[in-house]
């Protein structure tokens, strides 16, 4: 009988170890979109990670990035852009904005602020200037 039982509970311990990794780790990617005012904005909640976790911004056009941290831990009180130079501090449950410069086409990963939760900001040639 005790063995039935352990073979279950290993069971289930091995089929929520599988869907950590595979359905609340997928990558989720969202595209900001151009406002008839000529700017991008895209939102990333924080909570026990980012999501979306990739952001696509059109190169050139300026873009803002608001981060809404849920998440209590310290782990995700900061988000780093290595890249840029961005360190910001983020406060529960307040929308925190980050300008973001699009001038170069590139992907740009950040972090939280010991470099354990990733996501990253992609931001896309515009096709005008990519035809030659
Ligand atoms: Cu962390």
């Amino acid at each position: 009988m005790l063995k039935i039982i352990l073979v279950f509970v290993t069971i289930i311990v091995i089929a929520l170890i599988v869907w950590w990794f595979f359905a609340s780790r997928q990558n989720t990617s969202t595209t900001a979109q151009v406002t008839a005012d000529h700017q991008q904005q895209a939102t990333i909640t924080v909570d026990g990670g980012y999501s979306p976790s990739q952001v696509v911004f059109q190169q050139g056009i300026p873009a803002e990035l608001t981060f809404t941290r849920k998440d209590p831990s310290s782990c995700l009180e900061r988000v780093v852009f290595e890249k840029q130079g961005i360190n910001k501090f983020l406060p529960r449950n307040e929308a925190t904005t980050v300008k973001f410069d699009t001038s170069k086409a590139g992907e740009y990963p950040f972090a939280c602020g010991m470099n354990m939760f990733h996501g990253q900001v992609l931001v896309q040639a515009q096709k005008a200037n990519s035809a030659q």
